[in-house]
């Protein structure tokens, strides 16, 4: 299988990381969403990635797709998604939202960096800003509750660590968390752990704005 997309988009690192979590090689297209924008529009009309091309040629997109059918390949024993009850609802919902994060940051950053300086409305960005920082909170709430746990829900590594490790990555460097020491503490420290894991500390690249146009 081959993964194409950089790793500082959260949601590439979440299907890359969950495929070294779940042994599932393949092989990495670092295809950027500026400069090889045409080549990955053949793959994905949406012209984004993640995709995953399949060993037969076909290209899966949408990273909740794509982990959905990686936990499938590894089984019901290994995925990272329990199958089914109270762990899954639970799992899916904290995904959810930490990949509601994500998607927070990444609409203030494209304001930044799409519109020339003129065009940027501010209203908008500190919108976008105050709904990533309350589902912060919210995750800090169950961060918080959590305390000592080694991981969000039961006791193994599901997609909702997964997906958190990458969206806090992504969210404090393009946009940053607020910088006070005492926010945000269980999320915070929570994250610093996480990151530590060795999947994520070797699937990783620093946030580089693209350059479009
Ligand atoms: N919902 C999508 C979001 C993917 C996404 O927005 N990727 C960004 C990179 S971080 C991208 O490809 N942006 C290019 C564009 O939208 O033009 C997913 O989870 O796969």
């Amino acid at each position: 299988m081959k993964l194409v997309g950089m790793f500082d988009s959260p949601y590439v690192r979440r299907v890359a990381i969950s495929m070294r979590l779940l042994d599932l090689p393949f092989e990495h297209a670092n295809w950027s969403i500026g400069r090889d924008q045409a080549r990955i529009a053949e793959l994905n009309p949406l012209g984004q990635v993640p995709v995953l091309v399949l060993d037969d040629g076909e290209p899966l997109v949408e990273s909740a797709v794509i982990l959905d059918y990686l936990d499938q390949l590894a089984g019901p024993e290994r995925a990272l998604v329990p199958a089914s009850g109270e762990m899954r609802r639970r799992v899916l919902g904290l995904t959810a939202l930490a990949a509601g994060v994500a998607d927070k940051a990444r609409l203030q950053i494209s304001e930044r960096v799409f519109r020339p300086p003129g065009m940027q409305h501010e209203p908008l960005r500190m919108r976008l800003r105050a709904q990533m920082l309350a589902t912060c909170h919210r995750l800090e709430t169950v961060c918080a509750e959590r305390g000592d746990a080694e991981w969000l829900v039961g006791d193994r590594i599901t997609q909702a660590d997964v997906t958190l490790g990458c969206a806090l990555t992504y969210a404090t460097e393009t946009v940053g968390l607020p910088a006070e020491e005492a926010a945000l503490p269980a999320l915070r420290a929570r994250h610093a752990r996480i990151s530590q894991l060795p999947a994520f500390r070797e699937i990783y690249l620093p946030f580089d704005a693209p350059v479009i146009g």
